[in-house]
């Protein structure tokens, strides 16, 4: 089972952010798959939530220097 989340992600201003924080998320154990998109500051997550958590990914994003928050 996959869980998947959409965020905003604040702070990118080339496209080497973007893959970057994309590359950091597919990094992590239990994310199936991550993609963000420069233009409209957000990002799509799918993880299995048994072993990965939305704790741990925000972390990971705010560890690689950008700010993010799940989208409503
Ligand atoms: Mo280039 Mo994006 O240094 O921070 S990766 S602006």
């Amino acid at each position: 089972r996959t869980e998947k989340i959409e965020l905003d992600i604040y702070g990118m201003t080339c496209a080497a952010c973007s893959a970057r924080i994309e590359k950091g998320l597919n990094k992590l154990k239990g994310v199936t798959k991550a993609t963000v998109n420069l233009a409209t500051e957000s990002g799509t997550i799918e993880y299995q939530p048994g072993v990965v958590n939305l704790e741990d990914i925000l972390e990971k994003v705010k560890k690689l220097g950008y700010e993010a928050k799940v989208k409503e």
